[in-house]
This record gives C-alpha cells, sequence and structure tokens, in this order.
C-alpha cells in the first residue's frame, strides 16, 4: 500500500527549472547552478513550494541530459556536486524543496556499464541493458539496436538510440526469447540496487525526491506489467519512504491510478499515459496542440481556445475516477507544461492563460508550473534541434528576465546561447510584469497565494462538478474544505455565457480573483452565472 504523503507536500506547488535556460552566472552562455541561486528569491515570490530540477548530470547531451554518464557527478557546466548542495541549501534558506530528476530506464552509450556490457569480454554489467544472444532475427517488436560495439547481440533501446535500456526484466518473459529475463531474476538485482544507492546519494546530499523520468518503462512485457511496476517500484519506495519519510517520488507515468498502487506521491496527468489521451490532451493545459496536430483533423481542439470545440467533462470525469481510486488524497499533478511540449502560450494571449491558469490552479493534486509560464514566454517555431530537443526545442529558451537583447539571461553574446532566445523584441519579460498589477506574473501570484491561503482550493478540497458537460460553454466547480466553500466559473471561449445552477444560499458571493466578467447572482433559490467571453472567476461562497 502506499505511504502517506509528508506534510510539506500536500498542498504543494511547483515550478520547473531547465537548468541549461533559466540564468547563466558566469556568461558561457548556459544556465547553471550559479544562476539559479541568484534567482531562488523570484522563485519563492512566486509562492511556489517546490523545485523540479531537469537533469543537471555528467551527460553527453545527446538527449539534453536524460543520458547520464555518470550518475553521481553533476555535469561541470551546471557547477560542481559542491555547487548543487549549495543549491540545495539554498532553496532549503527560502523554505523550498527540491527534487532532482532520476533517469533509471536508461543510460547515455558513454555510461561505464554500458561501454562494459557492450565490450567482447563478459563482466559483472553483462545484464546491466536489454542485450539479445546474437544477431537474433526474432526481437519480438521490441526496439533494437544492431552494429553497434563489440558484444554479439544487439541493445535495445527506451528512447533515442543513444539511450540503451537499463534491465529490470520482462514480466512475461518468451522461453523463444532468451533474452527476456524474468523481472525477479535475481540476475537483475544488482542494478536495482545500484538505483537505490543512486537515490541514496543524492538524498544524503540533501535533496528532497525525485520527479523520475519514464517511469512505467522499466519493466518491459504486456501480460502482468502493472503488477511486475508495482513491485519494483513498491521495494523502492518503501524504502526511501522508511529512511527518509520527508522524501517524495512523482512519476513521469501519465497513469495516476498506476503510480498511487505504486507508492508515489504524485504522477503527471499527461496526454500520453490514458487510453483516452485524446480527451486528456484536447483538455489539458500541457500539450494538447502537441497532439492535436497529429490527431485527426475532425479531433475536437481543446477546451481551452476561443473556438472552445473540446469538452471539459472527459477530463473531469478522469479526474473523479483518480480521486476515487486514491481515496481524495489526489495524487496526481496537472502542469502548465514541461520542457517535452509546446509552451500553453501558442495561439493564446495572456487573458486565454489567465482563464487556464484559473483551472490549473484551484484543481486537486499538485500543480506544476513550467518557467517562463508565468509570464507567458512563447514558443519558438524556429529553435531547431539542440542537443536531441527536435521538436520540443521551442518551450526550452533563454528565461526572460528583462529587456534587452540578452534578456538578462546571460552576459554571452545571444549568437554563444545555448539555445536561441525569443527574437522579438517586445517579448514579455519579468520586468515589466513585477511592474504591472494586471500582469500574468502577478495573476498567478495571486493564485496560488489563494490556493494556499485557502486549504480548499489546494490539492485535497472536495471537488464537486456543477457544468461541465457542453462543448462551447463554461466549466463550473465547486472545491470544499471543512467550512469554507469556492466556487470557480471558467469561459475559455470567445463568446459570452449566461447559466443558471443550482447552488443554495442568497446574495451575491464575494469575488477573489478573476479575468473579464463573471458575476453570480443567487435570486429564490435560483443562482444566475453571467460570464464574458475569455473570462474567469472564483468566488467565496
Ligand atoms: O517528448 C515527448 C514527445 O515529444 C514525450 O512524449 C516524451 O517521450 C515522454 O514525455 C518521455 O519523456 C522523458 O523521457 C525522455 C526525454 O527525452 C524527455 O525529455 C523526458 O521528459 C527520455 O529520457
Ligand atoms: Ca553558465
Amino acid at each position: 500500500m502506499a505511504k502517506a504523503i509528508p506534510e510539506w507536500f500536500r498542498n504543494a506547488v511547483f515550478y520547473e527549472i531547465y537548468p541549461q535556460s533559466f540564468r547563466d552566472s558566469n556568461g558561457d552562455g548556459i544556465g547553471d547552478f550559479g544562476g539559479i541561486i541568484e534567482k531562488l528569491d523570484y522563485v519563492k515570490s512566486l509562492g511556489v513550494d517546490g523545485i523540479w530540477l531537469n537533469p543537471c548530470f555528467d551527460s553527453p547531451f545527446q538527449d539534453a541530459g536524460y543520458d547520464v554518464r555518470d550518475y553521481r557527478r553533476t555535469a561541470p557546466r551546471y557547477g560542481t556536486n559542491a555547487d548543487l548542495e549549495r543549491l540545495i541549501a539554498e532553496v532549503h534558506e527560502r523554505g523550498m524543496r527540491i527534487l532532482l530528476d532520476l533517469v533509471p530506464g536508461h543510460t547515455s552509450l558513454e555510461h561505464p556499464w554500458f561501454k562494459s556490457a557492450v565490450s567482447r569480454t563478459k563482466t559483472r554489467y553483462d545484464n546491466y541493458y536489454v542485450f539479445t544472444d546474437g544477431p537474433d532475427p526474432d526481437q519480438d517488436g521490441y526496439p533494437f539496436i544492431s552494429g553497434y560495439g563489440e558484444r554479439d547481440g544487439f541493445y535495445m533501446t527506451n528512447y533515442f538510440y543513444s539511450q540503451p535500456a537499463l534491465n529490470y526484466g520482462f514480466s512475461d518473459p518468451k522461453p523463444e526469447c532468451p533474452w527476456q529475463m524474468d523481472f525477479r531474476d535475481e540476475r537483475l538485482k544488482p542494478l536495482r540496487e545500484e538505483i537505490r544507492k543512486v537515490m541514496k546519494f543524492y538524498l544524503d546530499a540533501g535533496c528532497d525526491g525525485f520527479r523520475v523520468d519514464m517511469a512505467f518503462s522499466l519493466i518491459k512485457g504486456k501480460a502482468g506489467r502493472d503488477e511486475a511496476l508495482k513491485e519494483l517500484w513498491l521495494d523502492w519506495s518503501s524504502w526511501m519512504k522508511s529512511e527518509y519519510p520527508e522524501a517524495v517520488l512523482v512519476a513521469e507515468g501519465g497513469r495516476p491510478d498506476l503510480a498511487f498502487d505504486c507508492g508515489f506521491d504524485s504522477d503527471f496527468l499527461l496526454s500520453w499515459g490514458s487510453p483516452k489521451r485524446a480527451n486528456r490532451a484536447m483538455f489539458r493545459a500541457e500539450a494538447y496542440e502537441y497532439y492535436t496536430n497529429r490527431l485527426k483533423p475532425d479531433t475536437p481542439r481543446s477546451f481551452f481556445s476561443r473556438e472552445s470545440s473540446g469538452n471539459s467533462r472527459d477530463f473531469m470525469d478522469e479526474v473523479e475516477a483518480l480521486l476515487a481510486h486514491d481515496g481524495g488524497e489526489a495524487r496526481f499533478s496537472i502542469v502548465t507544461g514541461n520542457h517535452d511540449v509546446t509552451r500553453l502560450c501558442r495561439n493564446r494571449d495572456a487573458n486565454d492563460l489567465k482563464v487556464a491558469f484559473a483551472f490549473i490552479f484551484t484543481m486537486p493534486g499538485r500543480p506544476f508550473l513550467y518557467y517562463g509560464d508565468e509570464i507567458g514566454m512563447r514558443y519558438l517555431e524556429k529553435a531547431g534541434n539542440v542537443e536531441g530537443s527536435y521538436g520540443r526545442g521551442g518551450g526550452r529558451s533563454p528565461m526572460q528576465w528583462e529587456r534587452g537583447n540578452k534578456a538578462g539571461f546571460s552576459d554571452a553574446d545571444p549568437e554563444k546561447f545555448y539555445i536561441m532566445p525569443d527574437p522579438d523584441p517586445e517579448r514579455p519579460c519579468v520586468a515589466d510584469q513585477e511592474n504591472d498589477r494586471d500582469s500574468l506574473l502577478n495573476f498567478t501570484r495571486r493564485l496560488i497565494e489563494l490556493r494556499h491561503a485557502h486549504p480548499a482550493l489546494g490539492a485535497e478540497g472536495k471537488l464537486r462538478r456543477i457544468v461541465s458537460e457542453y462543448a462551447d460553454a463554461p466549466l463550473v466547480y465547486e472545491r470544499e474544505l471543512h467550512d469554507e466553500r469556492f466556487l470557480v466559473a471558467l469561459n475559455p471561449a470567445a463568446k459570452a455565457a449566461a447559466l443558471e445552477i443550482a447552488l443554495p444560499g442568497e446574495g451575491a458571493p464575494e469575488q477573489l480573483v478573476g479575468v473579464g466578467e463573471v458575476s453570480v447572482t443567487r435570486k429564490l433559490g435560483t443562482t444566475s452565472v453571467a460570464m464574458s467571453g475569455v473570462s474567469a472567476g472564483v468566488f467565496r461562497l
């Protein structure tokens, strides 16, 4: 069974920092630990409780660091291990927490384990990766790379060709494929132990847990795979929870129900995890264009769009099912975006974003804010491929702190920046938005502040759906905890909306935050909600 969530995590809000793009402190054009430290007061000013830092480990950077060469050493371009410890200490000094990115599914080709495993000689690392027993034609549909290294066999990849899959075994090994080892095979234990020690290494260095990359990719197979994953993850998670009761694990799994059973404290509600992913995608903030671009043309678009032809019902159905599964603990995370998807800002202006944020920050769970989304940073279509970003580079551009061609990101010549900055001189920046009461930045701060001031609006408040069934109508829900009740009304569509809802009580409730015009009037047992196009309101009942 899953262990309880630590107290600090109960109502936590996170900020995702992509280290190479946040702030460069030594003028080489690449963000670093020192740069993040310089900006921690800003991060704190957002009101967030924790940071998720993307991989910062030694790597040949063929997938921006998701190809680890040495789990125990930070990438020199970000700083030393001691610098990381200093960052952790500075985060703690400000009363925040920090999650590192654990990548247990694969390493880079340059990891010593792989170099040893792929060599001609037999070594203790031979079973660390999935290799065929020779130039075996029966690869059982798995992705293998042939013709690399001296070993008489092919290696399985987990993502790019440069990310060989670590071997946690198969849930349903096939006798005709002897290279498929049973996930309980004793010979696989040393790798599990190594990864446990990597977690211990960083927990001892002070980090507060991990975001776990591709958490459910570890065990291969079809039949019985979920059960095998539970066994694997409960082993690690229960060890972690008993040794480090304050630490948390957040899965990148897209399946919060499975993640709960595995002992994770949360999982991202990602578009790709769900059997109904089209539904998630058309509603979710995170990735809808990314997916709709690949879906059939008649697929409904995101609910959060001005034509608002998507509906919110399927997503809310799924959220309710998840809440039922985890007993109301809401072990899922809705994100504004991440380093893999198009930025939410694409095809939306600041008001559209405010409506979407009003949703994300008043829903159950533990939301994650992707760096730069709080100022509406744009998705750069022309970013090109940088360190294996391929289609994803547009959302990884340098953080825009101030005006000017360097944007306060670095002292280096912008030509030397790690990745292309937004070329538009009118691009949004922190400095401008700090001074504007109505900016997206200050709106985001108010939402996060409200969430903390009123736990009913936060992770574990009860969610009661009032309206979610229409394709082009508002989404209205109530949040409640102890003696506090709030009404949230969202109308992302361009056209105004008016509806009557069943909500006991009299008088006009107090509006705490909003965008556009939303009025709620209650008379003789009927509540009328009138909303302008592109509007949102949070009301105290
Ligand atoms: O990147 C995606 C789409 O372009 C996602 O579907 C991605 O495959 C999925 O989110 C897994 O991503 C994670 O592992 C990858 C790494 O490249 C991603 O950056 C990371 O978030 C391999 O480690
Ligand atoms: Ca630097």
